[in-house]
């Protein structure tokens, strides 16, 4: 007993030694990386990619001089789309670190419109290191998409809105984990989060008769500034068209019509095909 006793103990000294991080680039890949005289900012997602629509997107700062990431940055970007007759922005999240010992850094940003032959986005990085202002701009690809997962319109408030699909990534023949965002456009360049909104949906197979299923749940919010949080309901795999409407605080529909037996759809929908 003693000698196993002394064996796990040992063991268990031997696995300690201190690895705070394991892997912080673990699932994720590198979108691009672009530079400044002094750093390389790197990008990462999930896919590698920046697509239309909501984007979950990782940040490093590479010090040139040494080749370290610096941990002790405080980071805001500014995406930007420069279409011809104009700039705007797009709805995006403060940049905070993913842990504190660590050297990523993370936000969200929803391109609500693609690029074109004559019309991009890019991405400002500013970031202060030590009481030093720094920044860095890049192109960010935005290629248009088949499946619609972002919706940008007028409410009949007046107001305009983007209605982003952000959860699930892969959909399962089950009842899933629905997360939606709601932005409003404030002006060309500031998109806040909208609070104590409803988003109904109504998920149909249009090419089976436009059926539904059972035990979707609305999307709302469990606190201010927060995604909101639904539950869509997939009976089978294939293409569903998750229709949608927009409620305000007291109920009244902004935006998006009930499916009925002479309405198959909504003006406002996300696409998936699974
Ligand atoms: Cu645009």
């Amino acid at each position: 007993m003693l000698a196993m006793a002394l064996f796990f103990t040992s063991c268990r000294n031997n696995d300690e030694p201190v690895t705070p991080i394991t892997n912080e680039l673990e699932g994720l890949k590198k979108i691009k990386e672009f530079s400044n005289n002094t750093h390389i900012i790197e990008l990462y997602s999930a896919s590698g990619t920046t697509s239309l629509g909501y984007n979950d997107i990782k940040i490093r700062i590479k010090n040139k001089t040494d080749n370290s990431y610096e941990k002790n940055a405080t980071i805001s970007w500014m995406p930007v789309m420069h279409m011809t007759s104009m700039s705007h922005s797009c709805p995006k999240s403060t940049v905070t670190k993913v842990s504190n010992d660590g050297t990523l850094y993370k936000g969200y940003i929803v391109f609500q419109m693609p690029q074109n032959a004559t019309e991009y986005w890019d991405l400002k990085v500013d970031y202060t290191i030590n009481g030093t202002n720094y920044t860095a701009t890049s192109v960010i690809d935005v290629p248009a998409q088949t499946k619609k997962t972002v919706n940008s319109f007028m409410g009949s408030d007046n107001t305009r809105y983007i209605v982003a699909y952000v959860e699930p990534k892969t959909p399962k023949v089950a009842v899933n984990d629905l997360v939606v965002g709601v932005w409003k456009m404030q002006d060309m360049m500031s998109f806040p989060v909208v609070d104590g909104y409803t988003v109904k949906i109504d998920p149909r197979m249009p090419s089976m008769g436009n059926h539904s299923s059972p035990n979707n749940v609305h999307a709302t919010q469990n606190g201010a500034g927060n995604l909101y949080n639904g539950k869509l309901s997939l009976t089978m795999t294939g293409y569903w068209k998750i229709n949608l409407q927009l409620a305000n605080n007291s109920g009244t529909i902004l935006k998006g019509e009930e499916i009925t037996a002479t309405n198959e759809a909504s003006s406002i929908f996300f696409e998936i095909e699974f």
